[in-house]
């Protein structure tokens, strides 16, 4: 492979390598680390940039003189490593502040807190130079139905969007805003809980222009649902504003793993849109490839580092797969044979109106449906071509 990761905009949040591994049933397997190696170490193994929350960079309940000793430094490890930060985003799930929400808590205070959390964080973004703002909602849900009242609920979501892109505008800061969808986990249920229903909800906005997307592979997976599918919606309604990878094996808790380390056909599916957009097409999406998984907790520091690189070079590798695969002019005739290229011709004809399409005989009354229901399909032997080209056998 001679492709080097500076090829593409790869970027990792700090709280990823940074995870010490403390999970629901068991204490720290690694050391925290400084964010400053952490800015370093991937810089070398080739990333180009780095996202945080707030409490990644600043711990929480620091003072202003400890605030910004800890900003001047990640700022100097930026300078010397040349990492941006197109990214960032708030922690509105750890304090027991946010127990019951953020945006949505029941608690008025707390979402005026939360607002002002997020606000003071966003200066900082914009001051690093970043483009986009994620909003995760993890604590926005309930195990209790009976304890929301849901419309009320999604009216003080949209009311925590729209406040938040008005400031950015009011800053002038041009931040881009992008709503994580994730099932459940933290909360039994969370809302905006698909690619689907967030798409859905951001139409209401009154900044829906400035609002789009952070899918991440994992938690589409865990709905049950396909992850390159709801990524391809996403960018047809030009709302992919940017993107978590990593892997999951189906419905189950959230794993967070290494990109590729899961369900790896649809990797491939994803890495193919990313790169080729279709068919024919070309790069359907030119934002960091941003890793949000959190290295095992069997690993030690060393296993971090690892884990890293095997983001990268799993993307790499997969995009040159995707690219023979484009390339073979096997692929090229089977897909011919499935009629793929087809799907791209409009259904009516240049002008043609309803009443037109009922005037074509052809179209019905002399169309041959249980013929047509015999054409094969073609579509398997696209499937093992694919895992051909993912195996490495062609
Ligand atoms: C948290 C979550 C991620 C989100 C991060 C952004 S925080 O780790 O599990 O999926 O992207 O808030
Ligand atoms: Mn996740
Ligand atoms: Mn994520
Ligand atoms: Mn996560």
């Amino acid at each position: 492979m001679t492709a080097e990761p500076r090829d593409v905009p790869f970027t990792f949040g700090l709280w990823t390598v940074g995870w010490p591994a403390r999970d629901p049933f068991g204490d720290a397997t690694r050391p925290a680390l400084d964010p400053v190696e952490s800015v370093h170490r991937l810089a070398e193994l080739g990333a180009s940039g780095v996202t945080f929350h707030d409490d990644d960079l600043v711990p929480s309940g620091s003072g202003d003189a400890d605030r910004s000793r800890h900003v001047e430094r990640f700022k100097a490890a930026l300078e010397e490593t040349g990492l941006v930060v197109p990214m960032a985003t708030t922690n509105l799930f750890t304090h027991p502040v946010f127990k019951e929400g953020a945006l949505t808590a029941n608690d008025r205070d707390v979402r005026r807190y939360a607002l002002r959390k997020v606000m003071r964080n966003m200066d900082l973004a914009a001051e690093l130079g970043a483009r986009t703002y994620v909003l995760w909602g993890g604590r926005e849900g309930a195990e209790v139905d009976s304890a929301k009242d849901l419309r009320a609920a999604l009216d003080r979501y949209r009311e925590g969007i729209d406040t938040l892109a008005q400031y950015s505008e009011d800053r002038g800061y041009g931040l881009r805003f992008a709503l994580e969808p994730k099932p459940n986990e933290p909360r039994g249920d969370i809302f905006l809980p698909t690619i689907g229903h967030a798409l859905g909800f951001i139409a209401t906005l009154e900044h829906a222009d400035l609002v789009g997307l952070n899918p991440e592979v994992g938690h589409e997976q865990m709905a049950g649902l396909n992850f390159t599918h709801g990524i391809a919606q996403a960018l047809w309604q030009g709302k992919l504003f940017h993107i978590d990878l990593n892997g999951q094996h189906g419905p189950k808790y959230d794993q967070d793993l290494v990109f590729g380390h899961g369900d790896l056909l649809s990797a491939f599916a994803t890495v193919d849109l990313l790169e080729h957009g279709g068919p024919d097409g070309g790069p359907a999406y030119d934002g960091p490839r941003h890793f949000d998984y959190k290295p095992l907790r069997t690993e030690d520091l060393d296993g971090v580092w690892t884990s890293a690189a095997a983001n990268m070079r799993t993307y790499l590798l997969l995009r040159e797969r995707a690219r023979a695969f484009r390339a073979d002019p096997e692929v090229a005739e089977a897909l011919a044979a499935a009629r793929v290229p087809e799907l791209a011709r409009p259904t009516l004809a240049d002008g043609e109106s309803p009443a037109d399409l009922l005037a074509d005989r052809s179209a019905f009354e002399e169309f041959d449906a249980d013929a047509a229901g015999r054409r094969p399909g073609g579509q398997v032997r696209l499937a093992q071509l694919a895992v051909e080209h993912l195996l490495g056998a062609r």
